[in-house]
């Protein structure tokens, strides 16, 4: 077959313009972009710290109420690389939320699930759906799909904790509920005994080793709040166990030993002393929370160095590695660190996407974020 290239370019162009002026598209053009040999995230490898965070959060306390209609004073993490959306990643909303003293955050529910983990601070309960959960730092709240949910600071200072929510998924699936709590108070009444969902739903396995459960659940964990005290507890025993750089436990429904929400994977690692992990990589997003000690993560070949209350992302199939060495330690110590993390591997799992690939030995550095 013979064909005119002038002709066939000109008419092309046409064809190409017929075509969306019908609001069609030729997927030749565009299926390199689309079907990309491995996954292209648009979220970049970004660290928010601590050091520039917190003193914003406090301004936010002095500057604006928390009421009806605003309903958080919460500062999102917004990725660079996410032209202007609100989110962390491309599925995981991740925010500082801040309360100062005696401050009530009103009481509403949604379909987005929310995980709080507690940098700060003491005094502030979460009800969830009537339980009062009193949070310490440390601490892992869970707030799921529908629950009533307020924030009750009923102490004398302020407080800090990290929210992680599924709220980007849940909006690229359409399904954005929202409710505000229609009784006569802003919170939920108060009851009696808190922390009921610890006393009733307690019992059970809290806590696996490594980072994501493959044991797969619709439900959500029945039990809301997880202390700092049995997740050390999980590690220290991880750490007289084996020799590994880096120890890893996820948060575990109870009752069915799945993820602690549907559509999130929570889990805390510890970073040894002196030690380097080898770098993974794995489908899905996370969100990273420094709680204690100071380290470093390659991301990509890019280091990141934290400490506590340095809030990181890696975003999907982004190669990471954490080390914690004599650089990081202070004068005269020799500290490990502690990381807490939540991701979207659950969804990854029961849809049959998640992969994992460990490296076989560390990554070239090729720059130093500095944090903005
Ligand atoms: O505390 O209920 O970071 O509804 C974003 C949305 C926190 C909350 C966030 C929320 C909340
Ligand atoms: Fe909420």
């Amino acid at each position: 077959m013979t064909v005119n290239p002038v002709e066939t370019d000109a008419a092309l162009e046409e064809f190409y313009s017929d075509l969306s002026a019908v609001d069609l598209a030729p997927l030749w053009t565009i299926t390199e972009q689309l079907l990309t040999p491995t996954p292209r995230p648009r979220a970049v490898p970004w660290l928010w710290s601590a050091a520039t965070m917190k003193p914003l959060a406090r301004r936010a306390i002095q500057l604006v109420p928390v009421e009806r209609g605003g309903e958080r004073r919460v500062l999102s993490l917004q990725n660079p690389g996410l032209s202007g959306l609100p989110y962390a990643a491309g599925t995981l909303w991740g925010a500082l939320q801040c309360l100062g003293p005696r401050e009530v955050a009103p009481a509403h529910r949604h379909s987005p699930g929310a995980i709080r983990f507690v940098l700060e601070g003491e005094g502030v309960f979460t009800t969830v759906n009537g339980d009062a959960c009193d949070m310490h730092p440390g601490d892992l709240v869970l707030t799921p799909s529908m629950n009533w949910h307020d924030h009750v600071n009923a102490g004398d200072g302020e407080m800090f904790w990290f929210d992680g929510l599924d709220l980007p998924m849940v909006s690229a699936l359409d399904s954005i509920f929202f409710e505000s709590y229609p009784g006569p108070g802003e919170s939920q009444p108060e009851p009696a005994e808190h922390n009921v969902s610890e006393r009733v739903h307690a019992g059970g396995v809290r806590y696996t080793d490594g980072a994501v459960s493959d044991v797969l659940s619709p439900q959500h964990s029945k039990l809301m709040i997880y202390r700092w005290a049995d997740t050390v507890a999980e590690l220290d025993r991880l750490t007289a166990a084996s020799e590994d750089p880096l120890l890893s436990v996820e948060y575990t429904d109870p009752e069915s030993g799945a993820s602690v929400m549907p559509t999130m994977s929570c889990a805390a690692y510890r970073v040894r002393a002196r030690a380097h992990s080898l770098p993974v990589r794995r489908t899905g997003n996370s969100v990273h929370v420094v709680f204690s000690g100071h380290g470093s993560s390659v991301i990509d070949g890019r280091r990141f160095d934290w400490g506590p209350g340095d809030m990181f992302v890696v975003p999907s199939w982004s190669a990471v590695e954490h080390f914690v060495d004599t650089e990081h330690f202070a004068e005269g110590t020799e500290e490990h660190a502690e990381v807490f993390v939540v991701s979207d591997a659950p969804v990854l799992r029961a849809l049959g996407l998640y992969r994992e690939q460990t490296l076989t030995a560390p990554q070239p550095v090729t720059d130093l974020f500095s944090p903005r």
